[in-house]
């Protein structure tokens, strides 16, 4: 247990609070630094870092290169949340949540932000990954926001409390544990019975989740694997290698990577950028 803590009658920010990342933490929204972003000379423009959320969607930008949608082309800039380059000006007019990943779509002057919008307008622009059939598509929608509901709990929780606060509290990382397993339960139930998260087509679902709940049971999120017990969820497992297999699943992985062991691509302009990749 840790020591109790009575709450003052208001809340005033600690800068200092000692967490990791608590140096880019802060209570209000907005700009702290004037930087426009840089804009390269494909038609979609990624502001993003290989963070989960930030995987989902060069998985899809993959995908869709794969399949042949060449408009999908995109340059991939490495936006450095340590070093608070989501504060920047350019990047808050594009996401004024001031959160990787974030897209301009230069073919229309739209902006995407938050990782589900991003996979469902790429879905619509390129007509792929996602069912036109009614009750398909609206199976893969109810697990992309099951997906953007649950992670927070699996991120900003357990990941939190177990690899990141400053010291281990038992109340949080049993509670967010708890939540963890519980989740990877729900996905072993439906993957026991179905190829995909969806059904029996690959589709922004699988996409969404696979950075998160395969980056668990796969060994790479937390270092948590052994104490999430994440061999007893058998059919995640399989999934999580089988998209693991899948080649626009690994260049996605490695796009906007600037840490870690495996195959790193900090910047991506083309595909033949992956000819000379790092790692
Ligand atoms: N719901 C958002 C979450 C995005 C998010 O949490 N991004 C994190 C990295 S995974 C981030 O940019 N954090 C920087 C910060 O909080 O200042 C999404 O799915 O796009």
């Amino acid at each position: 247990m840790t020591s109790p803590y009575t709450p003052p009658k208001v809340w005033t920010w600690d800068a200092a609070n000692g967490g990791q990342f608590a140096s880019i933490n802060r209570p209000i929204s907005g700009a702290t630094h004037e930087k426009p972003l840089p804009k390269g000379k494909q038609p979609l423009q990624l502001y993003s870092l290989a963070t989960p959320n930030g995987v989902k969607v060069t998985i899809m930008l993959e995908e869709l290169l794969a399949l042949g949608k060449t408009n999908a082309e995109y340059d991939a800039w490495l936006i450095s949340i340590k070093d608070g380059d989501q504060f920047g000006s350019g990047f808050v007019e594009i996401n004024p949540n001031s959160k990787i990943p974030a897209l301009l779509d230069t073919t229309n002057g739209s902006r995407v932000f938050e990782s589900g919008a991003i996979l469902l307008y790429l879905a619509e622009k390129f007509g792929a990954f996602l069912s036109s059939e009614p009750a398909k598509r609206t199976e893969a929608l109810n697990w992309l926001f099951w997906q953007m509901g649950s992670a927070p709990f699996v991120g900003g929780g357990f990941g939190h409390f177990y690899a990141y606060a400053p010291e281990k509290y038992e109340y949080p990382i049993n509670r967010y544990a708890m939540e963890a397993k519980r989740q990877l339960d729900v996905l072993d139930k439906q993957l026991a019975n179905n190829e995909f998260v969806a059904g029996d087509e690959y589709s922004i679902a699988d996409m969404a989740i696979w950075p998160w709940y395969g980056g668990l049971v796969l060994g790479r999120l937390y270092d948590a694997a052994e104490f999430l017990d994440v061999a007893s969820y058998k059919h995640v497992l399989r999934w999580a290698k089988q998209l693991d297999q899948r080649p626009a699943v690994q260049r996605g992985y490695s796009v906007n990577r600037n840490w870690g062991d495996g195959p790193q691509l900090p910047e991506r302009h083309s595909s033949a950028d992956f000819d000379n990749i790092r790692g």
